[in-house]
């Protein structure tokens, strides 16, 4: 299969983040996406090429203006106010407090279209966000175009990103802006399948009232794990959306069988939907070593995850998301795509 890849996600370089009362190197950092890149010439997975350049409409087709604007934006504004470093919000919204202004304030802001203090915006950082969000439309292009499957080498990630609120590492929804693409490009039903670590609340969100997006997601449960607030059982979907929105969360030190289980009841659920594309939010958190996870999967469980998935038989566009064991994510990521093609 191809990849896409665009060497602009280096322009996107976290300083760190605060983490139990310490601020630490960021986890979500470059090499990340080189060494995956490695793994995928190693094998010689196939042709990596470069994105398409999109205009910013599939993007706000997803998310609001005021979000994609601060994304261009705030840096520039840090630094007008005297301040130097990335610009990381302070104070956030809540129950009771007003949602219907929109902060004239930039860290007002920054707070109000985020929901944490580990997605920091350098100067940067929009270079990089919009080079992900193409290599995500450029592999949903290709899928359209009768590909059978594509890797669209993502970074930074996107699945944490809700229509007007970024954070965990991700701005924009890369899986949500492809989902669109397919769908305002003749899909009928797109399915997401997200096998990253921790809940993808921001596809959730995006797409919770809508039944032309199944989202089916396996993560740690939000009792224990980040994000916390979204991601349990009993969150079906609403509206028309009711009954296309799946859940699946497991504990905290979940081995292979009960992965593959719940891997399973997702893959029916999306059967029974029968969708004409799969987006796969691809996170390989779920690797027993990954040092802010803690699921204990290992090496040869994603090939299995690969070989599950090619089951569904459809066009399937692999999304980059999670995976910080940075030593090994790419044999953990590449193992899901050769275990897809059956290699
Ligand atoms: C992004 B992706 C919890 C810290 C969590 C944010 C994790 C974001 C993960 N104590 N920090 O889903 O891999
Ligand atoms: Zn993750």
């Amino acid at each position: 299969m191809r990849t896409i890849y665009s060497a602009d996600h280096l322009l996107h370089q976290s300083p760190g983040e605060l983490i139990y009362g310490e601020f630490v190197p960021a986890f979500e950092k470059p090499e990340r996406a080189e060494l995956v890149l490695k793994r995928v010439n190693e094998v010689r997975l196939g042709e990596v090429i470069a994105p398409e350049a999109f205009p910013l409409e599939p993007i706000t087709r997803i998310h609001a203006p005021g979000l994609v604007a601060l994304l261009q934006t705030a840096h520039q504004e840090w630094l007008g106010l005297g301040r130097s470093g990335a610009a990381y919000p302070y104070s956030w919204p809540t129950r009771g407090t007003r949602t219907d202004r929109v902060p004239q304030n930039l860290e007002g802001r920054l707070g109000f279209y985020s929901f944490d203090c580990g997605t920091p915006i350098t100067a940067t950082t929009w270079q990089a966000v919009k080079a992900s969000a193409d290599v995500a439309l450029t592999g949903a292009k290709l899928l359209n175009a009768g590909e059978e499957a594509v890797f669209s080498l993502c970074r930074p990630p996107g699945h944490h990103a809700g229509s007007d609120h970024y954070g965990g590492y991700c701005f924009l929804n890369n899986a949500a802006i492809a989902a669109q693409k397919l769908r305002d490009d003749g899909a009928r039903r797109v399915a997401i399948l997200d096998i990253d670590y921790h809940h993808g609340n921001g596809t959730q969100q995006i797409f919770y009232g809508r039944d032309d997006v199944l989202f089916v997601s396996l993560h740690g449960h939000p009792d224990q794990e980040y994000p916390y607030m979204l991601g349990f059982e009993d969150e079906p979907g609403i509206g028309r959306g009711e009954g296309f929105n799946l859940n699946l969360p497991l504990p905290w030190g979940t081995q292979w069988p009960a992965y593959e289980a719940a891997l399973t009841a997702g893959l029916d659920r999306i059967r029974a939907y029968a969708p004409e594309a799969v987006i796969v939010s691809l996170g390989v958190d779920t690797f027993k070593d990954d040092p802010i996870s803690q699921f204990k999967l290992d090496h040869e469980h994603f090939t299995r995850m690969g070989e599950m998935i090619r089951t569904l038989g459809k066009p399937t566009l692999f999304v980059m998301e999670g995976g910080y064991a940075v030593a090994e994510i790419g044999i953990n990521a590449v193992n899901v795509l050769t275990g897809f093609e059956g290699k």
